[in-house]
């Protein structure tokens, strides 16, 4: 035993003990997984400010972090990544449903009892020489009706870090478990024991990854990986792969969805749930600085929606996170000044670049690269590099409460009432700027069929659609087929107490013969957002499409738009459409007897509108 503390003792010499009345089930849990784990020590994690400091400082001394220069960035740091541990990897991530079809063709399904199994395996021993941290948290603001606990056990200090600003940890979430309360129990190792003696490495991971999601029994289990998607349990494993079926289950909605809060001219103030598949610019959208004068548009929620039938019949939502794990390349003043003004101070930046001044730096912060950069890989960087300075899946992670376009009302534990849905895919053809749903059924139709244009030849074959059905083809713990089914269920319950939210369908991505985009984007997707409030607002008329209803016209004030975009942004190819539907029909055929009869119906009146209709 030596007599001089490390920082690791240090923090571990901090709560290593359950707190007192901390529910007993927590307990034996985190004792069961220690003793499997078998951590050096274990620290139970308070949420408090001290507490992260000592994180932070401790990550500093063992190289995971760099503090930023605190005159441009205070309280912020930069993380560099394996090279190999940068994004979600969906093919490591598995529905252990007790049938694979309750799981469905999109999911990668295991046999619970056998990946159990596995996991006992890998996970022994995982935490050799290592602190185990035990990360009591809400999402959702505590004490709403609406919120879910969770406590999540972790060797990563970089992971209790973004824990804390993604969502409500600590004591007082710990309190809320009691005897009656359901958690999820999350389970999350980098799998790099050391051996006594042997050093660590900045990022510690490994090659072998395991995502591994228990929906029937409310568990989560991760090996391998510090990556925010595959570590940060609490967001997409429990906010939306374990929700949707806890929502399935308990008849709400757990969506891959922004929240906005939009004010009109008149004063009149409507909220807007919206589903873009990642890497469609949701942030930008969540953040949007309006080009038309008198609207306003004040920010809920960047990525997670959860929406319940509130007591008087209408949708109501929560963002469930109360932070941003938001990616940084193309993030600059011009295109997202409200994300840029967030990231003052207080935030953690991972695999972006480093500048000579100790600030960060990414593509599309602003114009023109600085001359000299320490790329994400820690090499020096000029703007003559052939890389990127940059992982385009570079993060940053900061607190919503920062932001400046944060709604007031934001945590307001009722949530706010939605009027309206959107559902958007990343289009460079045959889907139009705006669309609106005939009725609630329709709408489901158009989340179903979201999908887009595969890019970079690393996506697939380009040109050839990737599905993507409501945004949640990598996020939905059951059966897609019988989550469309609950979508429709879910609006026969809005029905029968008269409150249905109108849903649109946008693509802002379509483009010309050129390859151009045909709508400039960002703050002018506003002009459709009018367009779509005033629809709910009974302000403006629509002319009807085989598609669905369009804007006869849009507030095109100030926008140069040349005059032959208008046509191309609406155009209906009849022929292109048909063999789209074609392809539906085959992915529809996919899921088998559990597809709702009701998306064959709406396929075929599609069809027929293109054949013979308006
Ligand atoms: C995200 C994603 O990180 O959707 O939000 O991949
Ligand atoms: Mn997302």
């Amino acid at each position: 035993m030596t007599l001089t503390l490390t920082p690791q003792d240090l923090s571990a010499a901090h709560h290593s003990t359950a707190p007192d009345g901390a529910d007993p089930r927590v307990v034996d849990w985190v004792a069961r997984i220690a003793a499997l784990t078998e951590p050096d020590s274990i620290v139970w994690c308070d949420g408090s400010a001290a507490e992260f400091d000592r994180l932070t400082h401790l990550m500093v001394d063992q190289g995971t972090l760099i503090r930023l220069n605190a005159e441009y960035r205070p309280y912020s740091f930069l993380a560099r990544s394996d090279p190999r541990d940068v994004a979600r990897i969906e093919e490591r991530t598995f529905i252990c449903s007790e049938s694979a079809e309750d799981a469905g063709p999109t999911n990668n399904w295991r046999d619970p009892a056998e990946m159990h199994e596995t996991l006992d395996g890998i996970f022994a021993g995982s935490m050799h020489g290592r602190t185990m941290y035990v990360v009591p948290f809400s999402m959702g603001p505590l004490g709403s009706p609406y919120s879910k606990l969770g406590v999540q056990v972790t060797d990563s200090p970089y992971v209790v870090a973004n824990l804390r600003i993604m969502t409500r940890m600590g004591t007082p979430a710990l309190e809320r478990i009691t005897r009656a309360s359901e958690w999820l129990a999350g389970v999350h190792t980098v799998g790099a024991p050391l051996a006594h003696g042997q050093a660590d490495v900045a990022w510690p991971c490994n090659d072998t990854k395991y995502i591994s999601h228990f929906p029937a029994t409310r568990e989560v289990w991760s090996y391998g990986s510090a990556y925010g998607g595959n570590a940060i349990l609490a967001k997409k494993s429990f906010a939306l792969r374990i929700a949707s079926v806890m929502a399935r289950d308990e008849g709400w909605l757990a969506e891959h969805m922004l929240i906005l809060k939009v004010t009109n001219p008149r004063g009149r103030v409507m909220h807007v749930a919206a589903a873009f598949p990642s890497a469609c610019g949701k942030t930008n959208f969540a953040m949007m600085t309006p080009t038309i004068p008198g609207w306003s548009v004040e920010t809920i929620g960047d990525d997670i929606a959860w929406l319940h039938q509130g007591p008087d019949g209408r949708l109501r939502a929560i963002n469930p996170e109360a932070g941003f794990f938001g990616v940084a390349p193309g993030t600059g003043a011009s295109t997202n000044a409200n994300a840029v003004d967030t990231l003052w101070g207080n935030s953690i930046f991972t695999n972006v670049a480093l500048r000579d001044d100790g600030d960060v730096w990414w593509e599309g912060l602003t114009d023109d690269a600085p001359p000299h950069l320490i790329d994400w890989q820690g090499n020096d960087w000029t703007p003559s590099s052939t890389t990127p300075s940059s992982h385009p899946n570079s993060r940053f992670t900061v607190a919503a409460a920062q932001c400046p376009s944060i709604a007031d009302d934001w945590q307001h534990p009722d949530g706010v009432v939605i009027d309206a849905i959107i559902f958007g895919g990343r289009r460079a053809t045959n889907v139009p700027l705006v669309v609106e749903a005939r009725d609630w059924d329709h709408g489901v139709f158009l989340g179903a069929t979201i999908s887009s244009e595969q890019t970079a030849a690393a996506e697939g074959t380009p040109g050839e659609l990737r599905r993507d059905p409501f945004a949640m083809l990598p996020f939905c713990g059951y059966n897609m087929a019988d989550y469309w089914a609950h979508w429709l269920e879910f609006g026969k319950s809005l029905r029968s107490r008269g409150s249905v939210p109108r849903i649109f369908q946008v693509n802002w991505f379509r483009k010309d013969a050129d390859g151009s985009y045909l709508w400039p984007g960002f703050g002018d997707n506003a002009r459709v957002l009018e367009w779509m409030l005033e629809r709910v607002d009974g302000q403006v008329s629509a002319a009807d499409s085989p598609l669905g209803h369009i804007p006869n016209s849009l507030n095109l004030e100030g926008l140069d738009l040349p005059d032959d975009h208008w046509d191309k942004l609406f155009e209906i190819n009849r022929e292109a459409l048909l063999t789209e539907a074609d392809g539906t029909q085959e992915y529809f055929e996919s899921f088998g007897d559990r597809l709702p009869d009701a998306m064959l119906g709406q396929l075929e009146r599609l069809r027929e509108n293109l054949r013979y209709g308006a």
